[in-house]
């Protein structure tokens, strides 16, 4: 289709970038680091949303080159960030299926590591839950390679896609995201109240992170902090930003 040829140009004709979206820690305050979010500034159509090209790029297999330079350019920029004053930061970055079934991905990760000189536990990769629990027995060893790299690693949209206990358990796994899905409706639907209180108190208890996506409000902020948990993300803090953008949101917030 005419799309699938002119995202395969996007790449060499410089029109995808990333957003960066704060993430920030509940206990001081402090920006732990971004989520690199991609768009395509498409000439005609504007700036499209990986809603919309995601699934093509995936499809058609270039979703394999896109994601190497996501990865690559994430851990240029936050090297830039780290070499320029600021906290050593982390960033993360989403994963699709297919990336996640391409032998090219550890490679990918290792010489981005070691082209931009980042930490490997600044890199976090976000994997979200229906994807992992979809090919489990292979995520799980891909899984556990990056962990032995030392890579961070997350399950996106936590709460919505049936993982089960005993993998929950068994996964290297550093960090859940819940779902904003669990936290639009905070405070307020007891419900959602007690689903988003008891995913903080299991991972804790199994020694992993937790941070609420899609916080939009003080009193989202303020639930979630009694809750106990570790981070939040969301239109609160900002949107995504442009990388010409981050500069000055960390000096407005450290
Ligand atoms: O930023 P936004 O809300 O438009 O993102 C929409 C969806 O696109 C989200 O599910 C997000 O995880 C996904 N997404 C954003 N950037 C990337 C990327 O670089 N790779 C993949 N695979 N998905 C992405
Ligand atoms: O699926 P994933 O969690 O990766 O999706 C990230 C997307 O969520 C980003 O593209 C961003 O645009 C969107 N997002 C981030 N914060 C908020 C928020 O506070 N409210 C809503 N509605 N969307 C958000
Ligand atoms: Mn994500
Ligand atoms: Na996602």
């Amino acid at each position: 289709a005419a799309i699938e040829l002119s995202l395969r140009k996007a790449l060499e004709r410089n029109e995808l970038a990333l957003y960066y979206q704060p993430k920030v820690s509940l206990k001081d305050q402090k920006v732990m680091g971004f989520e690199a979010l991609l768009r395509w500034n498409h000439p005609e159509m504007g700036l499209v949303s990986p809603v919309d090209f995601i699934p093509i790029a995936e499809e058609s297999g270039l979703i394999v080159p896109i994601g190497s330079w996501v990865i690559e350019t994430a851990c240029r920029q936050i090297r830039a960030w780290s070499d320029a004053g600021f906290n050593e930061l982390k960033v993360a970055v989403n994963l699709s299926a297919r990336q996640t079934k391409s032998i090219a991905l550890i490679d990918d990760v290792l010489n981005a590591l070691r082209k931009s000189g980042l930490h490997p536990w600044q890199l976090e990769l976000e994997i979200t839950e229906s994807m992992l629990m979809d090919n489990i027995h292979d995520n799980m060893d891909l899984l556990e390679n990056l962990q032995a790299a030392g890579i961070f690693l997350s399950i996106d949209d936590f709460g919505t896609g049936y993982s089960s206990m005993a993998y929950l358990k068994r996964l290297p796994i550093d960090q859940l995201k819940i779902d904003r899905a669990f936290i639009k409706d905070i405070p307020g639907d007891g419900d959602d109240e007690a689903i988003v209180s008891a995913i903080v108190d299991m991972a804790h208890r199994l020694g992993i992170a937790v941070v609420a996506e899609g916080a939009e409000t003080c009193e989202q902020i303020a639930f979630l902090e009694a809750a106990g948990c570790d981070a939040v993300q969301g239109f609160y803090v900002s949107h995504p930003l442009t990388a010409d953008d981050v500069p000055q949101f960390l000096e407005r917030h450290n």
